[in-house]
């Protein structure tokens, strides 16, 4: 029922037929079409089915679920395998907040995290790859003149879909590695403020590899988002996004909600033994007051030591 398209296939226009009642098709499924598959200029086909999605990607608008924005959950993409967080050097400004609110949405949603720091003609990588260290989290470097090589290595074989805020490059970067998709670009606001230059998640074939018969792989790109509220992980899950953590917290007190007050939580020796980036267990930290309305609401995702707006 859901036989692959190859790069030759036409691109079919299809809606959403009426027996689908309230589900709704998002970017990545893999769908059955009925009627006019011919892809000529005017037909139209039928989506009659979804299949069962393998990861589903989602994010919250806000962190706290006891808020209406909290609740509103969006779903990303479908059938991602790998989460690109993509993140300027500058302009804007890297947040580590934000990056570490991606890890836990990946590990959460069982998606591969590759992080992708653009804009590396402007600034350098260390602060941010030094924060990182005790993860092994994959990362690329993208400058105007990079060889993208390395990243399309990467990107073989699997669908992979781009997040990040607003203007840190992810539609300049598709436009490098899929000529043909002549996506729009903008300038650079504000974080948070300011316009979104892309307004739909669009998925793109990659380009064949040099290797033939090699599946080159899917890149999506989607609008770059504010916040990437997590009020739907559970605080279990929150901290695998933190797996240079959660070793310790076997010596936790049973029911230990790992904040800054529980007295005997084990994460506190386990970083001033030198184990972990004290640094991280701030970001989980401020993770888990955010969730319960306690966050800084001004910048929830920049953390202590993140280079300040405009810098
Ligand atoms: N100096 C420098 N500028 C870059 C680089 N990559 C992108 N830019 C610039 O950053 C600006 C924003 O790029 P976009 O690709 O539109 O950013 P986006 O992430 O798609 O933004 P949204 O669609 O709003 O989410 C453009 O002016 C790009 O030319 C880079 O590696 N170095
Ligand atoms: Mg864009």
């Amino acid at each position: 029922m859901f036989p692959d398209a190859g790069p030759d296939d036409p691109t079919v226009t299809a809606m959403r037929a009426r027996e689908l009642g309230r589900k709704s098709v998002v970017v990545g499924d893999r769908v059955g079409l009925v009627g006019d598959t011919s892809g000529a200029p005017g037909a139209l086909a039928r989506i009659v089915r979804i299949a069962e999605r393998r990861s589903v990607l989602r994010r919250t608008a806000e962190d706290d679920a006891t808020t209406a924005e909290g609740r509103l959950e969006r779903v990303v993409v479908a059938n991602a395998d790998q989460l690109v967080i993509v993140s300027a050097l500058a302009d804007p400004p890297p947040r580590t907040g934000f990056i570490d609110r991606c890890l836990v949405a990946a590990y959460d949603a069982d998606i591969e995290p590759l992080l992708c720091l653009t804009k590396a003609d402007l600034a350098g990588p260390e602060a941010v790859i030094g924060y990182y260290t005790e993860l092994e989290l994959p990362y690329v470097l993208i400058r105007p003149d990079s060889d993208l090589a390395a990243l399309r290595a990467l990107l073989a074989g699997r669908i992979s879909v781009l997040v990040g805020h607003s203007g840190v490059g992810k539609s300049t970067l598709v436009n490098r590695l899929v000529p043909a998709a002549d996506r729009a670009v903008g300038t650079v606001s504000a974080i948070g403020r300011g316009r979104h230059t892309s307004t739909s998640a669009v998925a793109l074939r990659l380009p064949p590899l040099p290797e033939a018969d090699s599946d080159p792989g899917w890149i999506i790109d989607t609008p770059g988002v504010r916040s990437f509220g997590l009020a739907h992980v559970s605080g279990e899950s929150l901290l695998h996004g933190f797996p240079d953590l959660v070793e310790a917290t076997v010596d936790c007190p049973a029911n230990c909600q790992h904040t800054a007050e529980e007295a005997d939580c084990a994460l506190d020796a386990w970083v001033a033994a030198g184990k972990a980036d004290p640094r991280r267990l701030a970001s989980y930290r401020r993770l888990l007051a955010s969730r319960s309305g306690e966050g800084d609401p001004r910048e929830p995702e920049r953390n202590p030591g993140d280079p300040l707006a405009g810098s």
